[in-house]
């Protein structure tokens, strides 16, 4: 007799090749497998075989609807962006099929296939000869790869896309959502987090100023990536160069040091963002350079003084708002980010603030190395 487990993935691939045969892919799919790592959609990498017999590699998506409630909003942001981008990497001489995202549309034209079954699906090209970012050899290519996007997207009308998530990265509102779920503490965890309930408290001063000067239009508005991770930037495999900026789900408006921040929160951490060892995390001023370096060789000719000059100051917010956000799921029973273990958006939480503390300690000497490499640019 056939063990249930396999049925069940029998039945999950026969569903799966059934749902990618709905997009416009010449040939027949033959193997699908999960990929990456994100924390919010189901991603499979499926392999085709076309009438001729050569192979071709797609993604496929389940898109989280419970985050995204309006997938064709989420789709009109990703064509508005990858439709813009693609206009500037040709004026530059550039491929676009390699170096922004190519969606995949349905036989029938459509951005997303919605299944019997009420789930969003939705397809990209798989770009080939590619590798995805890691720290610490790609950092350079990472913090140019996240400019370069920045400084073509600048142009692009703030009011073009739609903000699919509002109040993203509104980190007060995140904070006062903490809160409320430390009050509520609707699974009695918050005995679990007490040192970490306190080291957001202590913090709230901080975010509030920081917040108060967004609010006050102090700094750069534009439409920003949102996800700037490492794994979200290609490598050329040929050439080792970055190649393409990758996951465009929270393409919205914010203050343009926001990308930098998050970038520098994922890649100049020592550790793995859900390391279970401490000792091993701490904010590693060698990748804040690197990163710092390939971002201002692009970024130090369009960023005026005042932008500049709160570089340091975002990669603390965004560092203490992803924080945050992990320990308020955790203490809401992790009804947001993927777990893949018990105690995951604890453990998460931890290295961001132990990250944080670390970071904390470097920002002065983070402050001088900006303002050297920035002088080293030549402005
Ligand atoms: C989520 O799924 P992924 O890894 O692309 C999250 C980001 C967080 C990140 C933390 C829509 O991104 O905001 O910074 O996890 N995306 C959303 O790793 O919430
Ligand atoms: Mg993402």
């Amino acid at each position: 007799m056939t063990p249930p487990q396999r049925l069940k993935a029998y039945d999950m691939n026969r569903d799966l090749t059934s749902i990618a045969s709905q997009f416009d892919i010449d040939g027949i799919p033959f193997t699908i497998r999960p990929y990456g790592n994100g924390h919010i959609h189901d991603t499979y990498l499926i392999c085709i075989k076309n009438p001729k017999g050569a192979l071709k590699r797609a993604i496929l998506q389940r898109i989280n609807q419970k985050i995204f409630q309006k997938p064709h909003d989420l789709m009109h942001n990703i064509l508005t962006v990858t439709r813009h981008l693609s206009r500037k990497i040709l004026a530059e001489g550039g491929d676009p099929d390699r170096e922004t995202l190519t969606v995949i549309p349905t036989k029938k034209g459509e951005m997303i296939f919605e299944s019997c079954r009420d789930e969003a699906w939705r397809a990209y090209a798989y770009i080939e000869k590619s590798c995805i970012a890691s720290a610490p050899m790609h950092l350079k290519q990472v913090g140019r790869a996240f400019a370069r996007f920045q400084q073509r997207i600048a142009d692009l009308p703030v009011d073009s896309v739609i903000e699919t998530l509002p109040g993203f990265h509104d980190t007060v509102n995140r904070y006062r959502l903490f809160h409320s779920a430390v009050e509520k503490d609707p699974h009695n965890r918050a005995c679990n987090v007490k040192k970490e309930i306190d080291f957001a408290h202590i913090r709230e001063k901080k975010i509030m100023t920081l917040a108060d000067l967004i609010d006050r239009r102090v700094f750069m508005m534009q439409i920003n990536h949102n996800d700037t991770k490492l794994n979200n930037v290609l490598i050329d495999q040929k050439t080792n160069q970055a190649l393409c900026v990758i996951d465009l789900d929270t393409v919205m408006p914010g203050p343009l040091q926001l990308d930098f921040g998050d970038c520098v929160r994922s890649g100049a951490n020592s550790a793995a963002e859900d390391e279970k060892d401490l000792s091993k995390v701490f904010f590693d001023m060698h990748r804040f350079e690197l990163l710092t370096n390939g971002y201002l060789e692009v970024a130090a000719s369009y960023l005026s003084k005042v932008d500049r000059q709160a570089l340091v100051d975002f990669a603390w917010l965004v560092t203490i708002e992803c924080g945050i956000r992990f320990l308020t799921d955790y203490l809401l029973g992790d009804v947001y980010f993927k777990i893949h273990r018990p105690d995951h958006n604890r453990d998460r939480c931890r290295v961001h603030f132990k990250l944080l503390e670390d970071l904390e300690h470097k920002m002065d000497r983070m402050f001088v190395l900006v303002e050297k490499l920035t002088a080293s640019e030549g402005f």
